[in-house]
């Protein structure tokens, strides 16, 4: 089976290499990536040689047909992952733009180059699957009560969701209209090694780490609902080969907690861990709210539980204990990518390849 993944140098684009090319000793990725802020190579340099046989980079953007006509030529792809996305809400706020251009035109041309090569004569060729990787954040926000199921009315509050949302559209309306071999995946919040610390938990642990203020919007009682990485690599992974094309699955292990929940326990773990009694709760700092904040999202995983038979590993505080871990054993992978060092990796290994 061909591989290609977008977005596979960033967090869950790179978790997801590793978990593919391990389980499957006879797949092949052709990896694509910008490389934006987010996107990192060092987050594929535990790959091992025998790995990296079966893995190709490219650098290169989802808008770019030429590019994607020519990989689809080379390598007769089978599957399309698509990770690539500007992935956080509070750069969405200040750079729409970016975000409509890569998650939502982005997605079209890729879907519009695969119908190319993926259609012939009146029909598709066999086999053939596109996952367009999308999130819980386009159904909008819950009250206290009750779930996203996959008919919950889409009712996206950030450009980001809203650009996840029209993604998602022009993916259903390409099997709407012309039975293209389309799958869309809704995951709840991840976590987990290789995330960039923008995001909550690496950034808390960085900021504990380093005795910085914990900025926590609002009141701190906004609930997410938490998915160890690995997860939702296996939820992909079941949805490749066993999922009814057309349909959304959701994905959620049923792990939500309130942000203040998450930021004191990340502060009771690191403090435990390392024995620095600097981190402690005197770090929290609340901030003002994000703009537009969606209150509470949570998961009703039923439909991929009872179809697909996926089911979740971790608890979130198992997975919150690897988690830190691994990024207390990676610091100077910390220091790389937000320093901007991490581009010499790419420099250094992959340039002229
Ligand atoms: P990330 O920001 O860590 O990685 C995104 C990757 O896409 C980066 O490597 C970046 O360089 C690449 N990229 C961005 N624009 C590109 C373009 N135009 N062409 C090619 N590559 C481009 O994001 P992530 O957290 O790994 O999220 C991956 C996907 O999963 C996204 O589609 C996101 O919406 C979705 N998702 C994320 C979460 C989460 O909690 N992180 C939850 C649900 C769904
Ligand atoms: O400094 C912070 N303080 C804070 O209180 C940050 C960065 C976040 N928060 C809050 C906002 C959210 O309620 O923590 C919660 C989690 O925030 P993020 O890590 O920014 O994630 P979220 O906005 O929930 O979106 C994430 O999950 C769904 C991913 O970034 C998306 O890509 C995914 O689609």
């Amino acid at each position: 089976m061909k591989l290609l993944v977008t977005g596979c140098a960033g967090f869950i684009g790179s978790n997801f290499v590793y978990y593919y090319l391990r389980k499957y000793k006879d797949s092949f990725i052709v990896g694509l990536d910008k490389l934006t802020y987010a996107g990192n190579l060092e987050n594929l340099s535990k790959l091992t040689e025998e790995e990296k046989q079966r893995f190709v980079f490219i650098r290169g953007d989802i808008n770019n047909n030429e590019l994607l006509n020519h990989i689809f030529e080379k390598y007769n792809i089978d599957v399309v992952v698509n990770f690539a996305a500007e992935s956080h809400v509070d750069r969405s706020i200040f750079e729409p733009h970016v975000f409509i251009k890569t998650n939502v035109l982005g997605v079209q041309s890729l879907l519009s180059v695969a119908m190319e090569h993926w259609f012939r004569g009146d029909k598709w060729l066999e086999g053939k699957r596109f996952i367009q990787i999308s999130t819980d954040e386009v159904y909008g926000s819950l009250g206290p009560e009750g779930y996203f199921t996959e008919n919950t009315p889409l009712d996206p509050h950030s450009p980001y969701s809203a650009s996840k949302a029209g993604g998602d559209l022009i993916a259903k309306a390409y099997y709407d209209t012309f039975k293209m071999p389309v799958i869309i995946t809704r995951c709840s919040n991840n976590y987990g090694p290789y995330q960039f610390p923008e995001k909550l938990i690496p950034l808390m642990i960085w900021n504990a780490l380093n005795h910085k203020e914990l900025p926590v919007y609002g009141d701190g009682k906004n609930i997410r609902d938490w998915l160890y990485v690995e997860d939702h690599c296996k939820a992909i992974d079941l949805v490749i080969e066993k999922g009814k094309i057309g349909e959304v699955y959701n994905i959620g292990g049923h792990n939500e907690r309130e942000n203040i929940y998450v930021v004191k326990k990340i502060i009771e773990v690191l403090r435990r861990k390392t024995g620095d009694d600097k981190i402690n709760e005197d770090l929290i700092k609340f901030v003002k709210d994000r703009p537009g904040h969606d209150r509470r999202y949570a998961m009703d995983p039923t439909k991929i539980q009872t179809e697909l038979g996926w089911k979740h590993t971790y608890s979130f505080e198992e997975g919150l204990e690897i988690t830190i871990d691994w990024y207390l054993n990676n610091l100077d992978w910390v220091r790389n990518t937000i320093s901007g060092e991490y581009l010499k990796f790419y420099e250094k290994n992959y340039l002229g390849r």
